[in-house]
């Protein structure tokens, strides 16, 4: 009896000091409009998905992460504002990262090779997020001439017009947003959330709510920003934000992207980065 309560305190312990988490990276293809666009994701698993998978670390606290690489060839893996503790996985290689404790927020963490930036290697680290209901939105501008381009290992024309063609949430594009169990915010009147908001795309991205004004927790890129209750809310290059969201009202409300562009599939309205908030009585 005794030693059982030991050995289970000695686990609580170790598991405070410590978080694991590892993340595979995979190949695929992610279908939009007549596109059927070469993708590499990192995933929870070695089977392949659509979304990156979002990391939830305790804040404050050392931790590390395992990275797996199932490409053919090498990434260097980052974290946005953490790049001294990131660094290579070669291809079908592992690579254990370990992390200084970090602040309370949300956070970008990519691939900052271009191969991996143009397919889509990147997603949301969740630090010390303890709200129950939780969301989160990766966003990702996609433009297909580049993401051909690396494929074949030509060089990317860097400096020639960026003309994306498609805008993302978790890898969803309206209508299919709704369908995003990690970024559909469906939620019971007088529920509290946090959305994790990042910015794994080549612009800056401004996101307009109707019916709620939430509270911003976090920014790494915008900090005297932290407090202010906004409708709209804009998230810059590689930036995360954390924000709170009170469900007061019920109803079905939009959010979008407030750049035309941004909400448009191939040219046609309405599309991309438009997504819903549900409030059920
Ligand atoms: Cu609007």
């Amino acid at each position: 009896m005794r030693v059982t309560a030991f050995i289970i305190l000695v686990v609580l312990w170790a598991g405070s000091l410590k978080s694991q988490d590892t993340l595979w990276i995979n190949t695929g293809t992610w279908n939009q409009s007549a596109d059927t666009l070469p993708a590499l994701r990192f995933n929870s698993s070695e089977n392949f998905d659509t979304s990156n998978v979002a990391i939830e670390i305790p804040d404050g606290t050392l931790w590390n992460l395992i990275v797996i690489n199932l490409d053919s060839l090498v990434h260097e893996f980052e974290i946005q504002g953490f790049e001294n503790f990131g660094g290579i996985v070669l291809a079908g290689d592992t690579a254990t990262f370990d992390y200084p404790p970090m602040n309370l927020g949300t956070y970008r963490y990519y691939t900052s090779d271009e191969r991996g930036l143009l397919l889509g290697a990147s997603g949301v680290v969740k630090c010390g997020i303890e709200t129950p209901l939780q969301f989160h939105w990766n966003l990702v501008d996609w433009m297909p001439s580049r993401m051909d381009s690396v494929v074949v290992g030509a060089n990317v024309v860097w400096d020639e017009e960026y003309i994306p063609k498609y805008f993302s949430i978790n890898s969803y594009t309206f209508p299919h947003t709704p369908l995003d169990e990690n970024g559909y915010v469906s939620l019971i009147l007088g529920d509290t959330c946090s959305i994790s908001i990042v910015n794994n795309g080549f612009m800056d991205h401004v996101l307009h709510f109707h019916g709620f004004h939430v509270e911003i927790v976090s920014s790494t890129h915008q900090t005297s920003r932290i407090g202010w209750i906004k409708d709209t809310i804009s998230i810059l290059r590689g930036e995360g934000i954390t924000v709170k969201l009170i469900a007061n009202q019920p109803g079905i409300y939009p959010v979008h992207n407030h750049n035309l562009i941004a909400v448009t599939n191939s040219g046609f309205y309405p599309g991309g980065m438009f997504t819903l908030i549900n409030i059920v009585q």
